[in-house]
């Protein structure tokens, strides 16, 4: 595939640049970071041109993700990145990339918002020979020659490590654990949700007694956690998909008179900088993070794709786990 790929971008590399010499009294210098609708045009024959659908700006999350691909593909990097927002809706990110087709870009990268109905759109990519990289979170589809590979974090171990540090550290006695999920059918709520339940299956000490999804923000954690407080006034742990849902949560908590790492330990996935600042305050009482900088990653992929080369299918990213100790000792270098 990587071949047929970059015997693509040779051929249409001569007619860009004849394209490109016809529409030069246009104008257009193009903002490499616009949004999709912008102009094609863009900076220089020999750019990669890469169309970017990100999810949306939900959490601290992926504001750092954002900037870590802005970063990595600009001009003097050798690419004319596209970029645009879905606001966490799937016909937006669908109609994003249906753009990107239509100018013809060289490489389309996403972040799925959910894991299923992308068949057709990527059939439309594949059929116009332009290849798609799944950046951070997973499709649901069985044909995998719709994309060339996906890159991100285990969201299954994700969810694994932070269960088994419940089951193992919190869960001496029982404990009444409710859950923040993220975004209903994204692939980091379903997988995070089936990690921690596998995690901590084996111990009767843990009863979930509540699950429900606050869409990865710190706005609806807080809503959430408000009727959870209400409803169960006996909870001992929040277990929350990201730290902004945790960040919600503690909020809700502190407004109904409970103290956050003490009465209800709060435990969450990510380590943005936010997140870690709560955990060294004691507030948040443990994090399993989740690598945003996958910008740097996903340039090599695409060079190594442009010059002829293949990549893994599945590229998984390290993440690593942190306590109040930790996070007291990793703030002060923390990118994000
Ligand atoms: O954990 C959350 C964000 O897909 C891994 O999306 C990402 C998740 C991240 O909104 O904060």
């Amino acid at each position: 595939m990587a071949s047929t790929t970059f015997h693509k971008r040779a051929i249409t590399a001569g007619i860009a640049a004849l394209v490109l010499g016809l529409s030069a009294c246009a104008g257009g210098d193009g903002d490499s970071t616009g949004d999709s609708t912008g102009d094609s045009g863009g900076g220089g024959g020999d750019l990669i041109s890469v169309g970017f659908a990100q999810v949306g700006a939900e959490s601290g999350w992926r504001t750092a993700n954002t900037t870590s691909i802005k970063d990595a593909l600009t001009q003097e990097n050798g690419f004319d990145l596209k970029f645009s927002d879905a606001q966490q809706k799937q016909e937006n990110q669908i109609q994003a990339i249906r753009s990107y087709i239509a100018q013809g870009v060289d490489y389309i990268a996403f972040s799925p918002v959910v894991e299923s109905g992308w068949d057709a759109v990527l059939e439309e990519a594949k059929t116009a020979n332009i290849p798609v990289i799944l950046t951070d979170r997973a499709v649901d589809t069985e044909d995998e020659s719709l994309y060339v590979t996906f890159i991100g974090s285990d969201f299954v171990e994700e969810g694994r490590r932070i269960g088994a540090y419940v089951s193992e550290t919190l869960a001496t006695e029982p404990i009444k654990v409710v859950e923040l999920q993220g975004t209903t059918g994204s692939a980091p709520a379903i997988d995070r949700k089936t990690g921690f339940e596998e995690a901590t299956a084996d111990n009767p000490n843990v009863e979930i007694i509540a699950s429900q999804t606050g869409n990865f923000t710190r706005a609806e954690g807080k809503t959430v956690m408000e009727g959870f407080l209400q409803a169960y006034p006996d909870i001992d742990v929040v277990y929350a998909h990201n730290d902004d849902m945790g960040l919600g949560a503690i909020e809700a908590i502190e407004a109904a008179g409970k103290v956050p790492g003490q009465d209800i330990k709060v435990v969450t996935i990510d380590g943005v900088k936010d997140g870690m600042q709560a955990l060294a305050d004691g507030k948040i009482t443990y994090i399993v993070e989740c690598n945003p900088l996958l910008g740097p990653d996903l340039a090599d992929i695409i060079k190594t794709l442009d010059e002829g080369g293949t990549v893994e299918k599945r590229i998984v990213t390290k993440d690593e786990e942190f306590d109040q100790e930790a996070a007291i000792a990793a703030l002060p270098d923390r990118q994000y």
